[in-house]
């Protein structure tokens, strides 16, 4: 299939003004009917063709201006609607379609959850409802007539604001929506069921009342309280933090039960997959609790930055995404603790982003080339993309930032845009070149930068070298020089940081490193500092410095910069854990840092008082961090070893105040969700974690303790996870037990299974199939797929990369099968395939054959073909 090319964009020959929809639902025959104002865009060609997309669809009828077309008068192919010789002023096309929502497993375009209807348009779903121009750049004002059974529909929605709603026989009833908001197709969402309903109120910043509804399956209402309230929290925020209001007269969240993506913005009506929506203390963890919130925060962030503003193409995706994500990481951080916020962001950054950069599936934050754009919801998009953000608002400063964002609301509001006006707004108000950092849009990897730092004690000069290196992706053999914020502090023995002075001038603390090599002679240093590098994570990048253990651990206890504490506790744990993983696979122990444990044991100490932050220095590097900190030659069970040998060695050195800690933790009264409660139940947990290591009896007896005598979700859970990771009695009972309490409940069964397809033992392949097999499962719901086989495959390096390759066979088979419904749930877990070739050479030749397996199927979607191709290339 031909690919789309960046560099081959050009406007739509045509423009559609208004779009009346009028959708008679049916499970099997749903008839819609659109009447599209279009008129020929000035900026096109005259006397072009008009090449509709369409897709799935069954056409019934069309009519140009109220006349009928004769079938001679359209070319229709299975992917498009082309009228050769259309009007040359404004017309009105009307197109009468049927679609079936009842056999649209592919869950783009309209289709059925649970008994409900609903959409999904983004990036190309709209094509699948009726034939359009359905690009981002053709905006449009939508009107909708939606009619259905009101015994079974009872609740018709759509964009916008209700305008009229009445009977209209046999049983049916209709709604009209209007949306006054031009926008483009992707955002077009229409949702029909039976649902219950929890409602609420804003009153903005300007005065207006907004009703606010999230709608939930029947007798799930008591679980969209933490959802309103996170909409109402987000609302004020993004007054108070961008000027920002909400511009309809009601704003809608419907959670469903089978849904592609976490969540979708469309206009005034956001639908949600319900895992996302739904939480209380009984069925929700702090994690649900938390990501609950920030996901509706991001959705409804994207009304301003996706909405009112929208991309031009979908190259520019990152435009939307990388900034609303930005934006929503700084509500939460807002809402939370920030530096846990940061630290959980890198964390994530990492080990999919890096991971992704460092692969075969390589690309830009904004790509250049595509063949299938729903691959392109990827890590580097959503998260590159809000790095890119936060360097710009640390290049130029808050306030230069806060004024480029207005500038481009009140300059783009309503327009589809690039990345280049978006930048331009900054350029503007700062007075900066922006034309270098473009490049962090353009060029793919991750930059490696490497500091070296001397001290003159004559001088009393500090000189730090910085060189710094993207190495080749797919397609970008050279790369350029990147303009690379570096933050930094020289931190005196107090802890305290020194001024900076550079050319005799005050300097920092941010730094620009923009060429290959630089150099920064700091003066007036009285004594040899220890340098803070890259402070709160300044940028996306892979440090290498000579600073030794004992800087680290200096800095792990005096740095003022909490990332930076983190950072170093972290840095020292994974290089000894590099070195561990050597030393088992040349048959040697490893050895061991005896001061890692004292600075994790600090973690644990009862004069610690921030818990969150306290469980992210107790949290080792993940097997992941340390697969990539090898890059080559991978061998996931070595990795492993090492981190248990690492794990048992801090439960012996440290376990009395383990122990103590989490005997402190344990929890009294009544469960909240709020940050400090689950700081400290994350504090206990990784008390317990590291108590149980290697299957320690007291420990897996405390967890099996907390399991049963749980008062919250996160307690029972959790104690779970840590149970699954040892193969011992209590663990089946535990799973047992859960799958009886909560076998009802999809969404539990959800962290049952992902539980069990983690656990590193090594019948968890079987039992992932043996798990398939249950009613409990369904290979149509993209919930239960993610939380069984995509946490088996992305979630579990040694059991998904067996030695015998019998992990790779089985997900070769599920995406085999998959492709066959939903190809873009099937294509997003063949991510676990993205680090295949740093692997060892015989893992490396099996996940290559299971590659080329798939490759040479006669019939691969172009999701998982596309994915497939540049994998192996
Ligand atoms: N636009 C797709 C879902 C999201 O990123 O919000
Ligand atoms: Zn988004």
């Amino acid at each position: 299939p031909r690919p789309v090319r960046l560099a081959e964009y050009r406007p739509s020959d045509f423009l559609i003004d208004a779009v009346h929809l009028d959708v008679s639902l049916d499970p099997e025959a749903t008839r819609v009917t659109a009447r599209l104002a279009i008129r020929p865009n000035p900026l096109g060609p005259e006397n072009a063709a008009l090449k509709l997309d369409g897709e799935d669809l069954n056409l019934v009828s069309a009519e140009i201006d109220g006349a009928p077309l004769r079938v001679d008068d359209l070319d229709v192919t299975p992917s498009s609607l082309t009228l050769p010789n259309p009007p040359r002023g404004p017309f009105e096309l009307t197109l009468t379609t049927l679609v079936d929502p009842s056999a649209n497993t592919r869950l783009m375009g309209l289709y059925r959850s649970n008994g409900a209807y609903c959409t999904q348009c983004e990036a190309e779903g709209f094509r699948r409802i009726t034939y359009f121009l359905d690009r981002p750049d053709v905006l449009a004002v939508y009107t909708t007539r939606i009619e259905g059974p009101e015994a079974e529909t009872p609740i018709l929605l759509s964009n916008g604001n209700l305008v009229e709603t009445g009977p209209a026989g046999d049983g049916r009833h209709f709604a009209v929506w209007h949306d006054p908001h031009p926008k483009p197709s992707y955002l077009f969402a229409l949702v029909a069921g039976d649902l219950g309903v929890v409602e609420d109120a804003f009153v903005t910043m300007s005065g207006r009342r907004v009703a606010l509804k999230v709608f939930v399956e029947h007798g799930k209402e008591d679980r969209a309280h933490h959802a309103m309230e996170s909409i109402k929290a987000s609302m004020r925020w993004d007054e108070e933090t961008f000027g920002r209001e909400y511009d309809l007269d009601v704003f809608m969240v419907v959670a469903v039960s089978y849904f592609n993506m976490g969540a979708m913005e469309n206009k005034g009506l956001n639908v949600f997959n319900d895992k996302y929506v739904l939480a209380s203390p009984e069925t929700a963890t702090d994690g649900d609790y938390a990501n609950i919130e920030a996901i509706i925060a991001h959705e409804y962030f994207h009304n301003w930055t996706g909405n009112r503003i929208t991309c031009r193409d979908w190259f520019q995706l990152c435009l939307k995404e990388g900034l609303t994500v930005f934006r929503d990481q700084e509500f939460t951080s807002d809402m939370r603790s920030r530096p846990v916020k940061r630290i959980s962001d890198v964390r994530g950054l990492r080990s999919v982003q890096f991971a992704e950069d460092a692969g075969p599936l390589a690309h830009p934050v904004r790509p250049q080339i595509y063949h299938e754009i729903n691959n392109f919801y990827t890590p580097t998009v959503y998260e590159k993309g809000a790095e890119v953000i936060r360097m710009l608002k640390t290049l130029i400063g808050p306030e230069a930032f806060r004024a480029g964002m207005d500038l481009y609301f009140d300059r783009h509001d309503g327009q589809a845009c690039t990345i280049e006006q978006f930048i331009a707004c900054f350029a503007e108000v700062s007075g900066h070149d922006m034309s270098q950092f473009l490049r962090w849009y353009d060029q793919a990897g991750t930059p490696e930068v490497d500091i070296r730092t001397a001290y003159d004690p004559d001088r009393k000069t500090f000189t730090i070298d910085a060189t710094q290196k993207t190495p080749p992706t797919p397609g970008q053999q050279f790369k350029q020089a990147m303009v690379i914020p570096l933050a930094l502090g020289l931190v005196d023995e107090d802890g305290s940081d020194i001024p900076l002075v550079v050319g005799g001038a005050h300097a920092g603390p941010v730094i620009a490193l923009t060429a290959e090599n630089t150099r920064i002679v700091f003066e007036n240093v009285e004594r040899r500092p220890v340098p803070s590098l890259f402070r709160n994570f300044s940028a996306p990048v892979k440090l290498r410095s000579d600073q030794t253990v004992e800087d680290l651990l200096f800095l792990a206890r005096k740095d003022s910069d909490p990332f930076n504490r983190w950072q170093a506790v972290q840095t020292v744990a994974l290089r000894g854990l590099v070195a561990g993983v050597a030393a088992l696979r040349e048959g040697r122990e490893p050895t061991e840092e005896p001061r890692l444990a004292e600075a994790i044991g600090r973690a644990f100490d009862p004069a610690e008082t921030d818990c969150a932050y306290a469980a992210q220095i107790a949290a080792l590097p993940s097997e992941g961090d340390v697969a990539r900190e090898i890059g080559e030659d991978v061998d996931p069970d070595a990795i492993h070893s090492a981190r248990s040998y690492l794990k048992a060695s801090l439960r012996q050195r440290l376990a009395e105040p383990l122990a103590a800690a989490f005997d402190r933790l344990a929890e009294r009264g009544p469960y909240s969700p709020d940050a400090a409660a689950a700081g400290r139940r994350a504090l206990k947990i990784a008390a317990l974690d590291l108590l149980a290591a290697g299957g320690e009896r007291s420990g897996v007896e405390r967890a099996f303790d907390l399991y049963k005598t749980a008062s919250n979700m996160t307690d029972r859970v959790m104690a779970l996870q840590v149970l699954s990771l040892h193969a011992t009695a209590e663990r089946e009972e535990a799973l047992e037990d859960f799958a009886q309490r909560y076998g009802t409940d999809p969404l539990l069964i959800d962290k049952w299974f992902l539980i069990q397809a983690s656990a590193p033992l090594p019948d968890t392949l079987d039992r992932v199939q043996s798990l398939m097999a249950s009613p409990l499962f369904d290979m149509k719901n993209p919930n239960r797929v993610r939380s069984l086989i995509g946490a088996f495959a992305s979630g579990n390096p040694t059991q998904f990369n067996k030695a015998d390759g019998r992990g790779y066979g089985f997900l070769a088979d599920v995406v085999t099968e998959l492709d066959a419904t939903n190809p873009q749930v099937a294509a997003r877990l063949l991510g676990a395939f993205r680090t295949w070739r740093s692997l060892e050479p015989q893992r490396r030749r099996l996940a290559e054959s299971a590659l080329q397996r798939l490759a040479a199927l006669p019939r691969l979607s172009a999701d998982v073909g596309d994915i497939v191709r540049r994998a192996l290339a």
